[in-house]
């Protein structure tokens, strides 16, 4: 019977513990919400100050936001950035956002850019050295784990290709890194220990 209900408790936690995904903390990291308008082809004129794309801010130059522009998908959604503007005329764009984090916890960012044009991410003005770990056809998935260092950490995505005509930034997230297998595990070997007093005693 203790066995039993140990033995519960710990294919629970063992399951539960393996299906726990963290939650993004990037407000529309995917630039699909917002009262988009085609200013052009497409594509929206999002000036410095504009509020217009949910939970970001735009930043020293316009941007131009794609709601499936004609030959330029999206690779998440149907909306987009290109950090480049129309045609290759904006030198200096940016967008920020402040996320609520833990202070010591490590996160992982991810975002999907086009290899032609990248953008370079800060995280409280500090540079992100990416990986590239994946990705298909234009796109390719560039990751870094950061540890946060306040309860409001400012991520900033700058575009480093000044003079490029497409700098296309999409699917952006920040996770929580934890360690959930190795948390499991070692509460499994306590259940088990447990387990194992449960049948000396008996
Ligand atoms: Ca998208
Ligand atoms: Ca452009």
């Amino acid at each position: 019977m203790w066995t039993n209900s140990i033995r519960a408790i710990l294919t629970c936690v063992l399951l539960s513990g393996a299906s726990i995904a963290q939650a993004n903390l990037v407000a529309n990291g995917s630039f699909e919400d917002g009262a988009w308008m085609n200013t052009s082809g497409g594509w929206m004129q999002l000036n410095p100050g504009d509020s217009s794309m949910t939970g970001w801010t735009v930043v020293d130059q316009y941007i131009a936001w794609g709601d499936d522009p004609p030959g330029f998908p999206a690779v998440d959604g149907d909306r987009l950035l290109d950090m480049s503007g129309f045609a290759a005329d904006s030198p200096n764009s940016k967008v920020q956002q402040v996320l609520s984090t833990d202070i010591g916890q490590d996160y992982l960012f991810s975002v999907q850019m086009t290899q032609s044009g990248l953008s370079n991410i800060k995280i409280d003005g500090a540079l992100l050295t990416l990986d590239p770990v994946g990705g298909g056809g234009a796109w390719t998935i560039y990751q870094a784990v950061f540890t946060a260092m306040s309860d409001a950490t400012l991520l900033s995505i700058e575009n480093a290709s000044p003079g490029n005509v497409i700098v296309f930034v999409d699917d952006v997230s920040v996770t929580a890194v934890v360690p959930v297998p190795a948390a499991a595990w070692l509460l499994g070997t306590g259940l088990l220990g447990l387990i194992g007093v449960a049948r000396r005693k008996a």
